[in-house]
C-alpha cells in the first residue's frame, strides 16, 4: 500500500468513540462550579500532531500531560520518540537523505512565553528537537544551523550517530537512477511531525521536526525549523504548525498567519483553510503541491486543512485517542 493510501485510511483508535469535542478537565467543588460554568469550557489537557506517526508521539506526550506536566516538555518528549524510530523515513534517524546522500535535520520548539529554539541543516544527531530546546534554554539565540549547530550539540553532550539507515540508502540509490539527480516536489514525500499541546495549566507549546523534503538539494532548509513558518505559538490565541512543501509555507509565513487568523475570531479549521487558500492563490501551479496546517486554540479546539486530501492528524485528550482526517481543498 502506498504511503498516501495508508494515510488516506481513516484510523480510529478511540476507546470511547465520539466524545464531545469540548469538555472540562478539572475537578471542582460545588462552590466554584457555579463560577466555572459561566466561563468558556476549556478542553485540556490536549495534544495534536500531524500524520499517523502522531499517534506514537501523542502517546508519549500524554504521559507528561496527564500528570499535569508542562506542554513544553510534552511536545519535546512526544516528537523525540518518532525521531528515534529508524523505521520512520521522514524524521530523525532513518530520515530520507538529500540528493547527495546526507541526512540533514530541521527542528524547532516554542513555548507559552514566545521563547523558542531551532536547529537547521543539522547532521549526525538523532534528536534535533532536543538540541533546539537547548538552543532556547542555554543560548541567547533562536536558530543554529549546520556545523555550528552540530558543534553546540556536541558541547551539550549529544552523541553523534549515522542517521542514514540501509533502507533509506537503498531508496535514495533507487531514486537516483530514475530521477536524474533532480529534487522532486511531490505529494507523497512528507511526514514531518508537528505537535501542539495545551496543558492542564492552560499553557500552549509546539514542536516541529523533520528530515525535510526527500532528495532536496544539499543545504536546503524548509519551513519546519522556522518560527512563524513551520510553527507558531501565541498563548493569548493558539498555536499552529505545518507539513508539506516548505517553500510554499515560508512564502506566506504560514503558521504565524494561521494564529493571526484565529486571533481575528476564526476557528482553527477556518484559519487553516484560509491559509491554504492563500497558498493556492499565490501559486500558478499547485500540481503536487501538498501543504497541510494543523491548529489548536487556547480553548482546546483543534482543526486542520490541506490543499489535497490525505492529510490527517492524531488527537489525544482524556476522552479521545484517534486519527482525524483534515478537511481539504481538492482530491
Ligand atoms: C519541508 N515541510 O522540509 C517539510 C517537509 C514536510 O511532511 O513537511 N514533510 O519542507
Amino acid at each position: 500500500m502506498s504511503i498516501m493510501k495508508s494515510r488516506r485510511n481513516f484510523i480510529k483508535l478511540s476507546a470511547l468513540g465520539s466524545a464531545a469535542l469540548v469538555t472540562t478537565s478539572f475537578k471542582s467543588s460545588k462552590k466554584d462550579k457555579a463560577v466555572i460554568n459561566k466561563g468558556p469550557r476549556i478542553n485540556k489537557p490536549i495534544v495534536v500532531s500531524t500524520w499517523t506517526a502522531g499517534m506514537q508521539a501523542n502517546a508519549e506526550a500524554w504521559k507528561t500531560l496527564k500528570k499535569g506536566g508542562k506542554a513544553l516538555d510534552a511536545v519535546q518528549k512526544g516528537v523525540m520518540v518518532v525521531e528515534s524510530d529508524p523505521n520512520n523515513q521522514y524524521v530523525g534517524i532513518g530520515g530520507l537523505p538529500d540528493r547527495d546522500g546526507f541526512v540533514t535535520l530541521d527542528a524547532c520548539i516554542m513555548d507559552e512565553n514566545n521563547r523558542c529554539g531551532a536547529v537547521a541543516f543539522l547532521q549526525d544527531i538523532e534528536n534535533p528537537v532536543a538540541v533546539a530546546r537547548m538552543v532556547m534554554d542555554k543560548t541567547p539565540h533562536v536558530l543554529l544551523v549546520g556545523e555550528g549547530a552540530l558543534q553546540f550539540a556536541k558541547e551539550q553532550g549529544f552523541k553523534t550517530v549515522n542517521l542514514l539507515t540501509e533502507k533509506s540508502k537503498k531508496d535514495w540509490e533507487a531514486w537516483k537512477v530514475k530521477s536524474k539527480y533532480q529534487p522532486v516536489i511531490n505529494v507523497e514525500n512528507h511526514d514531518t511531525i508537528g505537535m501542539l499541546a495545551l496543558d492542564a495549566d492552560g499553557n500552549l507549546s509546539g514542536s516541529c521536526t523533520t528530515s525535510g523534503m526527500a532528495y532536496k538539494m544539499h543545504g536546503r532548509v524548509g519551513d519546519s525549523p522556522l518560527i512563524g513558518a513551520g510553527l507558531f505559538v501565541d498563548n493569548e490565541v493558539g498555536a499552529a504548525c505545518s507539513t508539506g512543501v516548505g517553500e510554499a509555507v515560508i512564502r506566506i509565513a504560514g503558521s504565524a498567519i494561521v494564529v493571526e487568523l484565529m486571533r481575528s475570531g476564526m476557528s482553527p479549521t477556518e484559519a487553516c483553510r484560509v491559509a491554504v487558500e492563500r497558498i493556492i492563490k499565490k501559486h500558478k501551479n499547485i500540481n503536487n503541491l501538498q501543504v497541510g496546517f494543523l491548529a489548536l486554540n487556547n480553548k482546546g479546539e483543534h482543526g486542520a486543512y490541506s490543499v489535497y486530501s490525505g492529510f490527517n492528524y492524531a488527537l489525544h485528550t482524556r476522552e479521545q485517542n484517534e486519527m482525524i482526517n483534515a478537511k481539504f481543498n481538492r482530491n
